[in-house]
């Protein structure tokens, strides 16, 4: 993959699918306890730090390997009666996903939501026009697509022989696609 897949309508997943979108709807329907490995990130940033700095050029080129440990912190602050973490845009690649399991906690399942690049594209470069996010504008939207195909994309196939994975066409409206986030919380409760 390289940023030219940016214009082909190959079903990946990634930058813009919808994933914060699905979380915050799904927390409003369940007591999972919402974090997004993107919004710990962006924090960090924002205290403008030397490390932040550096993160937010890693950013931009689309994968940094730091997020475990936000991660951990972030969990560990939660709550005590917190019943399960949702957490979101995370793991990026097949070594996080691992270190995560055999290190923080084992997940119960993976959503995968599966859309073109054409119309993640569209959705982010829309929400450019207001979300203020250093990352939302045509070339670094591209290279956070190289680098999903590259890093995140196997985590995919890492995930599948578990049984874990569960993948949600998110092509359709925002209601639509939340009918079939919700049945996994849904039987995660039975
Ligand atoms: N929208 C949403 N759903 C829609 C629908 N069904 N129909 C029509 N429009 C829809 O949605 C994007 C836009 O589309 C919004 O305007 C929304 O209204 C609309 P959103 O829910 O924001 O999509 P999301 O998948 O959350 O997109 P996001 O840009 O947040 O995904 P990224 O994966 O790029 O960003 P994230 O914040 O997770 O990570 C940022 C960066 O951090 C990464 O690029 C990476 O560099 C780094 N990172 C790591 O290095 N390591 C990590 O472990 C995690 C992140
Ligand atoms: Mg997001």
């Amino acid at each position: 993959g390289n940023a030219a897949t940016a214009k082909s309508d190959k079903k990946t997943s990634g930058p813009g699918t919808g994933k914060g979108t699905q979380c915050a709807k799904i927390v409003q329907d369940s007591h999972f306890h919402h974090l997004s490995a993107g919004d710990l990130l962006r924090a960090e940033v924002a205290k403008g730090t030397e490390l932040g700095a550096k993160l937010d050029k890693m950013m931009k080129d689309g994968l940094i390997e730091i997020t475990l440990g936000l991660l951990k912190d972030a969990m560990l602050a939660a709550p005590e009666s917190v019943p399960g973490f949702l957490i979101d845009g995370f793991p990026r690649e097949i070594d996080q996903a691992v270190q995560f399991e055999q290190n923080i906690a084992p997940c119960d399942k993976v959503l995968f939501y599966d859309c073109s690049e054409k119309v993640m594209l569209e959705r982010l470069i829309k929400r450019g026009e207001t979300s203020g996010r250093s990352d939302d504008n045509e070339e670094t939207i591209k290279k956070r697509f190289a680098t999903f195909l590259a890093k995140s994309l196997p985590v995919i196939n890492h995930f599948e022989p578990t049984g874990k994975l569960v993948k949600i066409s998110a092509e359709r409206g925002v209601d639509e696609v939340y009918e079939d986030s919700k049945k996994v919380f849904q039987e995660m409760s039975e």
